[in-house]
């Protein structure tokens, strides 16, 4: 019997035999002083403010054996596949590939590329390295997520309106129904945060459902749901 979420615009009913949590981008370049957030600008430490949240949502969901994807947008280290509209876009103090305090910016296998540690993932999850803002842009994981007859995407991670509402709207097209954990996500733009929830729920949903993570856990730590774990 799936979860009845209470979500917005209306009820989520989550199927754990057939849900991933996708946690997206949520690596140092981002978290952390000296990566690719603050290059271009940014105070990173509003980002660092949901990442209790996160590990308590991977506690919870790991603890019932659902399926668990973590993303990082990374560059190949020759940058082939980093296109120069995305590479040379702005004035940032430390561009895609240059060398930075946690190493090259944005690139595979560097430590700024890593996921926090307190995220990082365990075997049996899956990782995508993303080249861009989308989860499903030039990487298998639709492949992957259809071979485990997964329907159903619970999104977190950086940042709500570039990377996460990419990613759900890459989802939403690829028939996956997604709900985003408010309080696991965020911007550095606070206004756009709030504006992705309203453009991902308005219109009936037109993107997706977005609730609370507190409301997620209670539901999935009701006893007799154990029983749903894959
Ligand atoms: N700049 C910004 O807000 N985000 C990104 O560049 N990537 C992700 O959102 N992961």
């Amino acid at each position: 019997m799936p979860l009845a979420i209470a979500a917005r615009p209306f009820g989520f009913k989550l199927d754990l035999a057939h849900a991933a949590l996708v946690i997206i981008d949520m690596q140092r370049d981002f978290v952390e002083p000296g990566g690719f957030g603050e290059s271009l600008g940014n105070d990173v430490s509003r980002l660092q403010a949901i990442v209790p949240a996160c590990v308590a949502v991977l506690q919870a969901w790991r603890a019932l054996g659902a399926l668990v994807v973590h993303t990082r947008e990374a560059h190949a280290p020759d940058l082939s596949d980093c296109p120069r509209a995305k590479r040379e876009r702005g004035h940032p103090s430390l561009r895609i590939g240059d060398l930075g305090p946690m190493g090259r910016i944005l690139v595979a296998g560097e430590p700024g590329n890593q996921i926090i540690p307190v995220l990082a993932p365990i075997a049996g999850e899956i990782e995508i390295d993303k080249p861009g803002k989308g989860a499903f842009y030039a990487t298998p994981l639709h492949e992957l997520l259809r071979s485990q007859g997964i329907t159903q995407l619970v999104f977190m991670g950086v940042t709500t309106e570039v990377c996460v509402q990419t990613s759900m709207r890459e989802a939403n097209d690829r028939g996956y129904e997604g709900l985003l954990l408010e309080d696991c996500t965020e911007s550095y733009i606070p206004g756009f945060k709030q504006a992705t929830l309203d453009m991902v729920t308005a219109q009936g949903g037109i993107v997706g459902w977005v609730c609370p993570s507190p409301v997620l856990l209670a539901e999935m730590k009701a006893p007799a749901r154990a029983a749903l774990a894959r």
